[in-house]
Order: structure tokens, then sequence, then C-alpha cells
């Protein structure tokens, strides 16, 4: 029996949509941690749901007990909590980790989890283990970065754990704790190319209020490029996929660092096509998007959200319209196909608003557009903002923070008609002169949703 066995909720088996997108990636916070753990001696395995079969590791479970170490993100609360109740049935010690339980300890706890590392999981996780195996669970005091019920029963947060200053201290991802080739072959078969993920920095200094930063804080550490472009050739050398995703919430962050990052892999010949994210006002000028370019970029994913300044700053966003216009433009006139992300439904957005965003989506004409309809995640400044506003309809445990219902704000069918607009109207101006037919059409479909949001707002 390993020392741990890290596992995190997120089974493709039990997600249709998903299934359907077909672009799985790989468990990179636990392939950190496996290879970490390694390193201070502790036996580690992981059991990859995102292929895996909930039924086999209830059966792991049920083979002899150990400590298991559970990845948490607002989307798996259910499958985690029933996770948690299956290893407790059979004896086993929980730990929890991610974003998820760092916001809502209280529930975790009272609902089977023995501890929670909150932050970065390295450092903590290899003091936790043996504080867990010489105190229990409940005389967790000295190890900072968790939390856990005392004695008495009272959550106790410790000291918070500093983040770790260099990140090239840290072993390579341990990618072959895990089946990549399962990951590799879906990709292949449904897009015609397989790609691998990694990350190149962690954390991100700016402040979107409605963006989750908890476990890297408001932090922003890089890799050295040497030490990426290692791991990349490690990555070409045993799974050569035919792209990469660099997962980074900013890849675009400093300039300097990706122009160096070329240099490195250019030296090491290395040229793999890839997509990542970037803020629009990392992205203004020539010489920016040249380097994307050059380094293998065929698509950027621009954060948008909304063609409303008044909204953009609502969000303390830091960007302007303009600035996603710009970018979307630079970056298609230098071949780089952009997707782009929309939300609707943020606090104080009005039908003009929605207007807005329609005529800029139109306006800069992305390849490839998303959107979702925004949601408070806790520990946000946005949620704390509305708080007072929040419901959850269901009970904590069925529910997650996608559930909430916003006081004052219009039902998901009104966001299905804005997204009918938006995609009618931005398909009418692409098709136009050559398909006038189809345009009208198109133009009228989006004229009915305007008008039946106009009249769900009147009513
Ligand atoms: C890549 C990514 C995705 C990928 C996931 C694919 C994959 N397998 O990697 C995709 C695009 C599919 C995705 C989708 C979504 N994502 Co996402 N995603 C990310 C992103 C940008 C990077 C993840 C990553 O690789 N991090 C790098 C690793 C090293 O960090 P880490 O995973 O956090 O691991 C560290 C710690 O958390 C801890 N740790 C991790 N696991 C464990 C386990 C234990 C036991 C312990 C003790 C510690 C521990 O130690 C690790 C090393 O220090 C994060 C933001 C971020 N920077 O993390 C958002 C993030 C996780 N996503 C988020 C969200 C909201 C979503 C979506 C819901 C978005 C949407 N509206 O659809 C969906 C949900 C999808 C789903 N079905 O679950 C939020 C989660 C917020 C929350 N409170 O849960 C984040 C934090 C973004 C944000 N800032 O708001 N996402
Ligand atoms: S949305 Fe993007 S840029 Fe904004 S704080 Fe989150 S990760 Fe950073």
């Amino acid at each position: 029996m390993a020392d741990l066995l890290l596992t995190h909720g997120y089974f493709l088996a039990e997600d249709e949509k998903e299934r359907q997108i077909m672009k799985p990636y790989p468990p990179l916070g636990l392939l950190y941690l496996s290879a970490f753990l390694k390193t201070r001696g502790y036996s580690v395995d992981i059991f990859d749901s995102t292929f895996g079969q909930r039924a086999r590791l209830i059966d792991r479970f049920a083979r002899g007990s150990g400590t298991v170490g559970i990845y948490t993100t607002l989307m798996t609360r259910r499958s985690v909590l029933e996770i948690v109740r299956a290893a407790k049935r059979h004896g086993w010690r929980v730990i929890l980790g991610g974003p998820e339980s760092a916001n809502y300890t209280a529930e975790y706890l009272e609902s089977g989890a023995d501890a929670i590392v909150i932050g970065e999981g390295e450092i903590t996780l290899s003091e936790l283990l043996p504080a867990l195996a010489r105190s229990g669970a409940h005389r967790l005091h000295d190890v900072p970065g968790v939390a856990f019920r005392d004695e008495a029963g009272a959550v106790v947060h410790t000291l918070e754990r500093a983040k770790l200053k260099d990140l090239d201290s840290l072993p390579l991802p341990d990618r072959e704790a895990i089946d990549h080739q399962l990951y590799l072959d879906a990709w292949k078969t449904h897009h015609g190319a397989s790609s691998i993920n990694l990350i190149t920095a962690r954390g991100c200094p700016y402040r979107c209020n409605w963006c989750s930063h908890a476990v890297y804080g408001y932090t922003h550490r890089r890799r050295s490029p040497a030490v990426v472009a290692d791991e990349m050739q490690t990555i070409v050398d045993r799974y050569n996929p035919d792209q990469v995703w660099y997962a980074d919430d900013v890849f675009t962050i400093s300039h300097p660092w990706l122009a160096e990052y070329a240099a490195e892999l250019e030296r090491r010949g290395i040229h793999k096509p890839f997509e990542t994210i970037t803020r629009a006002d990392r992205l203004q000028s020539e010489q920016s998007v040249e380097l994307l370019r050059k380094l293998g970029c065929y698509r950027i994913w621009i954060g948008s959200e909304s063609g409303s300044q008044r909204i953009l700053d609502g969000m303390e966003r830091g960007v302007t319209v303009e600035q996603v216009q710009r970018s979307t433009k630079l970056a298609q006139a230098h071949g780089i196909q952009v997707g782009m992300f929309l939300m609707w439904g943020y606090e104080g957005e009005e039908l003009e608003d929605i207007a807005a965003t329609v005529e800029h989506v139109k306006r800069s004409n992305p390849d490839v557009f998303l959107t979702t309809v925004s949601y408070p995640i806790k520990g946000t400044g946005y949620f704390a903002k509305i708080h007072d506003k929040v419901t959850l309809p269901l009970a904590w445990a069925e529910g997650s923070d996608r559930d909430y219902v916003v006081d004052g704000r219009r039902g998901r069918e009104y966001y299905k008609l804005a997204d009918r607009w938006l995609r009618s109207e931005v398909e009418a101006a692409r098709v136009g002169q050559a398909d006038p037919q189809r345009a009208a059409e198109l133009l009228q479909a989006a004229q009915t949703a305007r008008s039946a949001m106009r009249e769900w707002d009147a009513a």
C-alpha cells in the first residue's frame, strides 16, 4: 500500500457533455505532488479518474485502508463527497486540496475529510503525512497551510503556508504515474492531433473580481525558460504530442521571458504548435504577437467577457474593449486564430450592455467564441460584492457555486436568448453579401431574440 493515493473526482465517463467535446488533459497538480513527494521518500499512487471508473476506485478502498488525497474544484463537489464517503466507510484517511475545498473548509471537514490543504500542496503534504501518522487528525496545529478539526470539533486554520519561491527546485511532473496514452489517443481520435498540457508559471497578479485565487493568491512566479524547455524536451521525447497547451493563467505576462523561452526552444530544435490564454492588454504590440507566432501559437484565447466598458470596469478587469479588438486583429493578421471567452449576466448588466457585446464580437470577429453565464465563486471579490443577494436553492452537498441564484438576475432562458442574438448577428455579418438571403434570416432570428429579451425586461 502506497503512503498516499491521489485522485481527483472528475470522471469523463460521467460527463456526457465533455465526452462530446473530448479535450481531456491530465491532472497536472497531482502529477506535481506525486513527483515532489517521491523525492521526499514517499510512495505515491495516482488513480486517474478521468479515464477511470468510480466502482474501481471504491474497490480499491475496499482492498485495505490508507490515505487518499483528492483534488477539488467547484465542478466536482458531489463526486468528491461521494469518494470521501466511500473512503471513510473503508477506514481511509482523507486529505483534500485544490481551490474548492479551500473555500469550504468547514463543510468538507463536516462531510468527513480529515484535513484540507490550502494553497500549494507540495511542502504542506510532505509535512502533513508524518504529522497525521504521529498525532492523528486533530492535532495538526504545527503544520502551516491546513484546516482540520481539533479534539473539541472546532475548525482550525493553521498559519498560511509560504508560497514556493523557486519553482525550478520542483521536480518535473510525474507524468509516468498515469497513462498519458489515453489522453493522446482521445485527442488524436477526436481532433486529429494529440495534445499535452504544461505550465510555465504559477499564479496571476491581476484582480478580475470573479476569478478564484484560492490556491496561488495574487502571486506570480515563473519557472526559468531553460527548465520549461527541458520539460518540453522530455514531453517531446516521451510522448511526441502534435501540439501542447500552456495551461498558465496568463501565458503572455512577461514578453522578455517569452523571448528567452523561444531562444531555448530554438536551441533544442523544438517547435510545437500550441494554444494558450492571454489578457488583451498583454498582446498589444506587433512584436508580442510575432513572438507568439514564432513560438508556434496557432490559437490564442482572449478573456473578453463583455463589450461594455462599464461592465468590464465593474469586473475590475483592467482591460478595455478596444484592447480586445486590437489584440484580436493583430493575432489574426499574424495567422493566429482567436478564441474569445464571453460572460453574460455580470452584476448590473442591462440590455444595452448585451447589445454592446454583440457589436463588439461582430467587430472583432474572433474565429471562435464561448459564452458562460457568470456565477459567484466563493472567496472572490464578486462573491463578496453580491453575497447578500446570493442563495443556493439546493443543499450545499448537492449543488456547486454554479447553482447560486443571484437575486434580481434574469433566468437562464434569458441568456439563451442573448446567445441566439449574438450568434445569429455575428453569423449574419460573416455571411453578409455572399448569401444575402441567409444573412436576412439570421438577422431576423437575432431580432426575434432581442425582442423577446426586451419583453422579458418589461414584464
Ligand atoms: C487548466 C484548467 C482547466 C482545464 C482542466 C484540464 C486539466 N485537467 O488540467 C479546463 C479547461 C478543462 C478547465 C475547466 C474548468 N475550470 Co479550470 N482551470 C485550469 C487552470 C487554469 C490550471 C490548472 C492547473 O493545471 N494548475 C496548475 C497546478 C500545478 O495547480 P493545481 O492544480 O492548483 O495544484 C496545486 C494545488 O491546488 C494543490 N493540490 C492540487 N490537488 C491536490 C490534491 C491534494 C490532496 C492536495 C493536498 C493538494 C492538491 O497542490 C498542487 C501543486 O501545488 C486553473 C487555474 C490555476 N491556475 O490552477 C483553472 C481553475 C482550476 N478552473 C476553474 C474553473 C471555474 C473551471 C470551470 C468550472 C470553468 C467553466 N466555467 O466551465 C471548468 C470546469 C471543468 C471541470 N469539468 O471540472 C477555477 C476553479 C475555481 C474553484 N473554486 O473551483 C480555476 C481555479 C480558475 C480560476 N482562477 O477561477 N480548467
Ligand atoms: S481572469 Fe485571468 S487575468 Fe484575471 S485574475 Fe483571473 S487569471 Fe488573472
